[in-house]
């Protein structure tokens, strides 16, 4: 039997395990690969929000990459929640030992329920020192605004947007639709040479949505860590959510959004 493939997920703890490392590793695991983890923050949250969060010192989230490219053959990594400019830089840093592991950077700003992680300096140099590092950054509508300074309201504006990222920091963007309203849930790739394809699956009416930009991100680092092209890793990936989506309806725990993949 093969090994399975080893993925990096750089992103904070979340207690409730609906986001962050947990829902990557559970992510990680069911697609068939081996989840390291650096831990850039950890949140005390349930279903219905964060009541306290520390960041981890950027020293400790460089530490734990390094151990990790020290030893694991890491196939792709991905970044979720990065608590400011210094935690990006030591992520950027850090990974730059290794330049030619897939990256995928989820721009996590912050959590539905309202608590901001990263603040404007931070978006800047997340900008500036990782967007570019990246393989594909996968933002949705707000995250799209933020860092474009453009309004994302419509399907187009998120292709504008998408294709405005990709031009600016030379990496493949995916503006993600969940935010949008209507029976289809539709995401738009920009690759790095400017073309547009997107992904589309049936709106899943669920209040269970805690967490699916982690799922997605990290199923796509599995699905490049296993040797598939950008394209069909989006695709699988994107699949992926949508059936966790359809069996997260069955979790009715807590008060408020549960979690996207309870698998
Ligand atoms: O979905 C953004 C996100 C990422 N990472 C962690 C989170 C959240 C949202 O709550 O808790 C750890």
């Amino acid at each position: 039997m093969k090994p399975p493939s080893c993925i990096l997920t750089i992103a904070g703890s979340d207690s409730g395990a609906g986001a962050g490392v947990q829902a990557d590793s559970r992510t990680i695991h069911a697609l068939g690969g081996y989840a390291l983890t650096a831990i850039t923050a950890v949140l005390a949250q349930n279903l219905r929000g964060v009541t306290a969060w520390r960041a981890t010192a950027p020293e400790l989230i460089a530490a734990q990459i390094k151990a990790v490219l020290a030893d694991f053959p890491v196939g792709a990594a991905k970044s979720g929640l990065l608590p400011g400019t210094a935690a990006v830089r030591a992520v950027a840093r850090a990974l730059k030992l290794r330049p030619k592991i897939p990256l995928i950077v989820d721009p996590v700003i912050g959590s539905t329920s309202g608590t901001r992680f990263l603040d404007t300096g931070g978006l800047r140099a997340l900008q500036r020192e990782l967007l570019p590092r990246a393989t594909l950054a996968t933002p949705n509508w707000p995250e799209a605004e933020a860092l474009t300074g453009r309004r994302v309201r419509t399907h187009e504006d998120a292709a504008g947007a998408a294709s405005w990222l990709a031009g600016e920091f030379g990496c493949a963007v995916l503006v993600k639709g969940g935010h949008a309203t209507g029976t289809l849930c539709r995401d738009c790739l920009v690759t790095k040479n400017g073309r547009i394809r997107w992904f589309e699956s049936p709106r899943i009416q669920t209040r269970n949505t805690h967490g699916t930009g982690c799922v997605l991100s990290a199923a796509i680092a599995a699905h490049l860590a296993a040797g598939e092209k950008l394209e069909s890793a989006v695709a699988r990936a994107h699949e992926f959510l949508w059936r966790s989506l359809r069996a997260g309806r069955k979790t009715r725990w807590g008060h408020g959004h549960g979690p996207a993949f309870a698998g």
